[in-house]
């Protein structure tokens, strides 16, 4: 059997792949996976049914199941910033997350990382088996960062290292080497500090470092691909793409420096931050296309993006909304959106804001659509449009 790769080398090639935080776990079964069962069984996972088929759930379980050929797992930390290095420019704009606001990240970290594991094979002097995984494969990411010392699980159930935070993407190689795992876990360092949980807009963070995913507004804005529940809506505020509600407040983020930040996760305009929604519900499906392909946002659709972009609209309680809303309530071709367009149009409740809608309960033949102008021509939005409104300018976080 050959040498082990010494620590400092692995560090220096991680480093060189951009990846600030490195560990490696072995390939045993994590007991974890309990809580991950339970949580599926919850249906706190809501409609990802990818996170519930029987073959992912046994590699979750067992990693080796994963890749067979694996004898070591290298968890590697790329480092996204957390901060706007732009003025907010307000008035009908969305918020894009932290995460979303330069390339994909999943395209981006699966290139750094297959760099990464070639040279590892040059530096064993041998052809090396891997497999990377980054984010959608059926690994326990956070479990196997906390085994690998990357860091404890907080509150808000992110991995989060002392010196930098949790504004980081995690990425495993999966290797045929044998390489010398951490010889200790980051203890919790949460103590008394319930500040994420207090963030959350909607409560939807359980007691045992979980997330009712159902009520996670990351959830809603980016994975759910139907109706937005009506009583989250309002708690969108300006989110138009993610959230980072439990992350802003975190203390290991006020202290975190922006050092070894990749440049591929900056934004590189003011739109990649503060999209203008106007422009945005204009966009045709091909002008979507070309304008969000390579970045992370392709992942919500065009459809997913104009619902949100439509909620947001509405959460503005503000007149100069209703153009839009009203351009997408009588031209757009999907209902879900022509739906949320009238939701929104109720948020605002102006005499122009009903007018549109009572015309279009005369033109309209989708019954789903139909009920969202009944719903908001029935209800005084007055007041849930004024709290909107506030939730709104407070939502740059
Ligand atoms: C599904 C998913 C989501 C879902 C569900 C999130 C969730 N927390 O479960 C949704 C869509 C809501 C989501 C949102 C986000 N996500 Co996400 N998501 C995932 C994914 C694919 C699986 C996570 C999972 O297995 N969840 C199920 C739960 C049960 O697992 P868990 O959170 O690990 O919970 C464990 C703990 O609760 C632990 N446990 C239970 N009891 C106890 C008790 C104690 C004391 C301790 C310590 C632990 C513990 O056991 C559980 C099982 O392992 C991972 C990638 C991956 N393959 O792992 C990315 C991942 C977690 N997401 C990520 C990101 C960036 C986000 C967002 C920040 C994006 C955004 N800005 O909008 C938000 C953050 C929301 C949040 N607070 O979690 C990163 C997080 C990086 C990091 N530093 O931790 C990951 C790792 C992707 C990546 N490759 O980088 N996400
Ligand atoms: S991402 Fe937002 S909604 Fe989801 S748990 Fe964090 S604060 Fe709550
Ligand atoms: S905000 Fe506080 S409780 Fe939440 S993850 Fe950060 S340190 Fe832990």
């Amino acid at each position: 059997m050959s040498a082990r790769l010494d620590p400092q080398i692995i560090q220096e090639i991680s480093r060189r792949g951009g990846f600030t935080l490195w560990g490696v776990s072995n390939v045993t079964p994590l007991s974890a996976f309990d809580h991950y069962r339970r949580w599926i069984t919850a249906g706190f996972h809501g409609t990802m049914h990818f996170l519930e088929d029987a073959s992912g759930l046994a590699k979750r379980a067992s990693p080796r199941l994963f890749f067979p050929a694996a004898r070591s797992i290298l968890i590697l930390g790329a480092r996204y910033s957390g901060r706007i290095p732009f003025a907010d420019p307000g008035g009908l704009t969305g918020l894009i997350s932290a995460h979303s606001r330069g390339r994909d990240y999943h395209q981006v970290l699966r290139e750094r990382a297959a760099c990464v594991a070639e040279e590892l094979s040059r530096a064993a002097g041998r052809l090396v088996e891997f497999l990377v995984a980054v984010d959608s494969s059926p690994v326990l990411e956070k479990p196997l960062a906390v085994r690998a010392g990357l860091g404890w699980q907080g509150r808000n159930s992110l991995a989060i290292h002392p010196q930098e935070g949790s504004f980081f993407f995690l990425t495993e190689i999966f290797t045929s080497l044998e390489l010398e795992p951490a010889s200790q876990e980051i203890p919790d360092l949460c103590g008394n500090c319930r500040r994420c949980l207090d963030a959350c807009p909607t409560a939807c963070i359980l007691p045992d470092r979980r997330i009712d995913a159902r009520r996670c507004l990351a959830y809603q804005t980016i994975e759910n691909r139907g109706s937005i529940p009506l009583e989250l809506r309002p708690l969108l505020g300006r989110r138009l793409f993610g959230c980072d509600a439990c992350q802003s407040v975190c203390p290991w983020n006020q202290k975190a420096s922006e050092v070894g930040v990749l440049t591929e996760f900056l934004p590189r305009s003011l739109e990649d931050v503060f999209p203008d929604l106007p422009v945005l519900v204009h966009l045709s499906g091909a002008e979507f296309k070309s304008r969000f392909t390579g970045t992370g946002l392709i992942r919500a659709r065009r459809r997913g993006l104009l619902r949100n972009a439509a909620v947001v609209l509405g959460n503005t309680g503000c007149e100069d909304a209703v153009e839009s809303l009203s351009y997408l309530l009588f031209n757009e071709a999907d209902a879900l959106i022509r739906g949320h367009a009238a939701w929104g149009l109720g948020q605002i409740s102006s005499c122009r804001a009903r007018d549109f809608l009572s015309t279009a309960l005369s033109r309209e033949t989708d019954e789903t659509v139909l009920e969202e102008i009944r719903l908001s021509l029935a209800e005084d939005h007055g007041a849930q449009a004024g709290m909107a409104a506030s939730s709104a300018t407070t939502a740059v976080e």
